[in-house]
């Protein structure tokens, strides 16, 4: 089974089209720890983490959620569960320490390792190459602000393509590029912690050369190859119902979400970014000759990431609080060319996240980019939220805020594709509770529970309803 099989039949009032893809995904930064074995080399997030005040508590990925060690017992636990996909990334570092030269045996080997547990179980292997861990040499040499690092990884996925192209057909070139760029190098709140609006905006267009370059490079490697990006696109609202709100709503658009996918699938940037940016950096400097139409290489699928919507006002001194950003407090913005825009805290339940819960968010971005990039399969590719959980004196976790906000979603999901959304699969966000960024282990985001000190996993009650889901591809009835 593959992303883009198409569906055999329309998904009735319950249930999920025949086939539909059911999985959980990881990163292999938050989860695989061994952070310096089998001859892997340290990412910027090895650093970032041992920067002080970077993240949560001193945490580091250096254990995590010891996967690399527990990669047979994990995928038993998969299988368990009934998932019949695994969306996870590659460490660049692991397959290719150093960001250069010949392709780590060990590394690989363990990808390998991986890939074979996965279909020998039945489980569809859907691999991310870059889910943010770029080998800190690479940074040292200027790391995305710098056009060379968009060749470095297409030749870093070529050795992986090489690989573990025979057995794995279904890639992802990148996930959040816009994460990557904005928190990596206008807010600092994500490796490498720089705060340069400038090299944020260059970051965005090598990340996408990259993606197009690694586009090229399954097509040739990979027989049928499925190639992908994942974004995480975002739901914008304005807060009044004025024409100043609405241009702030479309300005973060731009800033969010077209600056990705127009040139991706329609071969330029939009112009409204353009100007936005113009006083930051020279486009035309920044984009060559031929860059656009690498980058707008046909994809056969689109990755959604959904959490939460974001809510805009134009600043005019009298919009309400100013939310803290999602991703951890700091001084400087991620909304680089946006500064007349306040962020507010939009309605709704909060996760531990304090992201907002509002499952329709999710309909509208799935029934927008069908509507205005259409004919391109979808896939949720992560969706999932962070409470406080905790294993009680009988052995459980029970975690029904997290079921609730599961079905929510799914329900969204379900409406999307009955309203013609070629939606192909769900991606829970995430399999394991793992390291989660500038939070270190303070958030817990997976239907399964891990007791890190003894890296023992506890399916959580959100787990058993999920299995459920999926073995009967429908949602059960909310008693
Ligand atoms: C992301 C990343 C995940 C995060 C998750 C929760 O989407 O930001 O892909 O690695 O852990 O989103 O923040």
């Amino acid at each position: 089974m593959t992303v883009t099989q198409p569906v055999t039949s329309a998904a009735t009032d319950a249930s999920f089209p025949t086939g539909f893809l059911w999985g959980s995904a990881t990163a292999a930064y938050q989860v695989e720890g061994a952070w310096n074995e089998d001859g892997r080399t340290p990412s910027i997030w090895d650093t970032f983490a041992r920067t002080e005040g970077a993240v949560r508590n001193a945490d580091t990925g250096d254990i995590a959620a010891d996967h690399y060690h527990r990669v047979t017992e994990d995928v038993a636990l998969m299988a368990d569960l009934g998932l019949t996909a695994y969306r996870f990334s590659l460490a660049w570092p692991r397959v290719q320490p150093g960001g250069g030269g010949a392709a780590n045996p060990a590394g690989l080997a363990f990808y390998d390792r991986l890939v074979d547990e996965l279909l020998g179980k039945g489980i569809t292997p859907v691999i991310t190459a870059y889910h943010w861990d770029l080998p800190q040499e690479l940074e040292d040499a200027g790391g995305w602000a710098n056009r060379d690092t968009a060749y470095r990884f297409a030749d870093y996925l070529t050795l992986a393509a090489k690989r573990l192209g025979d057995r794995v057909s279904t890639w992802t070139t990148l996930n959040e590029p816009w994460c990557s760029a904005f928190l990596g190098y206008a807010s600092g709140v994500h490796a490498p912690g720089r705060r340069e609006p400038a090299s944020a905006l260059m970051a965005v267009h090598h990340l996408l050369l990259g993606h197009g370059l690694g586009v090229g490079v399954l097509r040739e490697h990979v027989p049928n190859a499925q190639t992908s990006i994942v974004l995480n696109l975002q739901s914008i609202r304005p807060s009044r119902p004025t024409p100043a709100d609405d241009a702030a709503a479309t300005k973060v658009d731009g800033l969010a979400n077209r600056i990705f996918l127009d040139p991706i699938l329609r071969g330029h940037y939009p112009e409204d970014v353009l100007a936005n940016t113009a006083h930051l950096l020279d486009w035309s400097a920044l984009v060559h000759d031929g860059d656009l139409a690498e980058i707008s290489r046909p994809i056969d699928a689109l990755g959604v990431n959904y959490y939460t919507p974001t809510l805009v006002a134009a600043r005019d001194g009298n919009s309400p609080a100013v939310r803290q950003d999602g991703h951890g407090a700091t001084s400087a913005s991620p909304w680089v060319g946006a500064d007349d825009v306040d962020f507010l805290q939009p309605p709704g339940e909060l996760t531990m996240m304090q992201w907002a819960v509002d499952a329709t968010g999710l309909y509208d971005v799935l029934a927008r980019i069908s509507r205005e990039y259409p004919d391109l399969p979808l896939m949720v590719a992560e969706n999932g939220a962070a409470y406080d959980d905790y294993l009680d004196p009988t052995g459980r976790i029970r975690d029904t805020e997290r079921i609730d906000y599961l079905r929510s979603h799914l329900t969204e999901v379900r409406r999307a594709i009955t309203d013609g959304v070629d939606v192909r699969g769900y991606f829970v966000w995430s399999l394991l509770d793992n390291f989660e960024w500038s939070y270190g282990y303070s958030r817990r985001f997976g239907i399964v529970f891990v007791d890190f000190a003894t890296q023992r996993r506890w399916r959580k009650d959100s787990a058993t309803w999920f299995s459920q889901v999926i073995a009967t591809n429908a949602l059960p009835e909310q008693k």
